[in-house]
């Protein structure tokens, strides 16, 4: 073996073992409602280097990549034998996306991806692009994936190779590595995007929530998440979808939304966490937003707090596609800690820790969205006066000057 050969091997296998390796922490700033991480979970450069070289020095003397990895971003998470694992979206430098796991045993760091990229049987019409698996363990006994599966739309006008039809593919597994692949789901509009099944049987059906779209990008008179019932998972049809979460002028999902992950259930309710997508001069804006429905009647929106959950900070701000943050999974632990999974700039995947309890504090209490800007000053005042009212009552006076920066 050529001495070259040789040290560049030895240094791209340090590098790799010293990110998968590297210890994260958590950051001091806090808003009170979850923590943020000082590092990524997940990058493209996890991926295993035997997913990208030829190791063999005859045929590839230069050691040089075979297989580009662009991002890993979107994943959809479950506990699994003890470890966090992810189901994550992987882009490779082709623009194709596919799955694959990669567990912790803390859910914070040294994720390792699983030998081979999941291996994802196709329907009668080949997938061109899949991706954002949500994992749901539902009560009929399987693991379910359902992603997004995205083929050429073959009555787009003559020259336009970008029209796509997006369209829900359900898959099932009982060990994260054999897939039984379903057929796609069929509602009545067009096109879906983040489907989501619930965990539990809803009148005795499989219950989803969806986000109808006119086309491949626009959510168009779709109108939000959306709700519908199947008899039969293994040719799941919906035959009336019914928007519950409306997209609304003015509001962080005024363009679009879509659920993230499947919804985690509490005695106040069943809490949910979604994308807002807001547009700029600068192109569109996705953050996270989050939402409480009835434990009885899943498509009653009890709360919902006004604005972003968790918006892209530093970093996260830039990638491929820049001022994006997408989460469509999360893993409640029994002691109630909640681990949320969320990429930025379609390009990492971080994780964000909180607890059942306070994600449930903030949905009851963060009051809702005024819809106008004399509403939301209304909303400082009543915080201020209540502030005010609280100090008076403990007889603690405050000096007027003191009160003004009283935090
Ligand atoms: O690029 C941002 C996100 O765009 C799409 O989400 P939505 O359909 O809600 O607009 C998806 O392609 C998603 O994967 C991507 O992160």
């Amino acid at each position: 073996m050529k001495e070259e050969f040789k040290k560049r091997l030895a240094f791209l296998k340090s590098q790799h073992h010293l990110l998968v390796n590297k210890k994260n922490e958590m950051l001091p700033e806090s808003n009170g409602v979850y923590a943020r991480y000082k590092n990524p979970v997940l990058t493209a450069g996890h991926a295993p280097l035997t997913w990208l070289y030829d190791f063999d020095p005859v045929t590839n003397p230069f050691l040089m990549e075979r297989f580009g990895i662009n991002a890993t971003l979107n994943a959809g998470a479950i506990k699994w034998k003890g470890k966090y694992a992810l189901v994550v979206r992987v882009e490779g430098a082709d623009r194709k996306s596919f799955f694959a796991v990669a567990d912790s045993y803390n859910g914070i760091d040294n994720f390792q991806f699983w030998e081979y990229p999941v291996l994802m049987p196709e329907t009668d019409v080949p997938d061109t692009n899949i991706y954002d698996m949500r994992l749901i363990t539902h009560e009929d006994g399987w693991i379910y994936g359902l992603f997004c599966t995205e083929r050429k739309d073959l009555h787009a006008i003559a020259g336009d190779e970008s029209a796509a039809i997006a369209q829900c593919g359900i898959a099932r597994t009982k060990n994260l590595v054999d897939w039984e692949r379903l057929p796609d789901l069929k509602t009545p509009s067009a096109q879906q995007r983040n489907v989501v099944l619930h965990p539990e049987f809803v009148q005795g059906q499989y219950a989803f929530y969806t986000r109808p779209q006119d086309s491949f990008i626009e959510a168009g008179k779709g109108g939000g998440i959306g709700f519908g019932l199947a008899k039969d998972i293994t040719s799941a049809v919906i035959e009336k979808e019914t928007v519950f979460d409306h997209r609304v002028y003015h509001t962080v999902a005024e363009m679009k939304n879509g659920l993230g992950p499947a919804p985690i259930k509490t005695s106040h309710g069943w809490l949910h966490l979604a994308h807002g997508v807001r547009n700029t001069a600068a192109g569109l804006r996705y953050v996270l937003y989050m939402f409480m429905t009835d434990l009885n009647d899943i498509t009653l929106v009890t709360y919902k707090p006004g604005g972003y959950f968790l918006a892209p900070e530093g970093e996260e701000r830039t990638g491929d596609v820049s001022n994006v943050v997408f989460s469509n999974g999360w893993i409640a632990d029994a002691d109630g800690t909640v681990f949320i999974y969320y990429a930025s700039s379609d390009t990492r995947i971080h994780v964000a820790t909180s607890t059942v309890e306070q994600l449930t504090d903030y949905v009851i209490n963060t009051p809702e969205d005024g819809l106008r800007s004399a509403a939301s000053v209304q909303t400082i005042i009543n915080l201020v006066q209540h502030n005010y009212n609280y100090l008076e009552s403990r007889k603690e006076h405050i000096p007027v000057q003191e009160a003004k920066t009283y935090k």
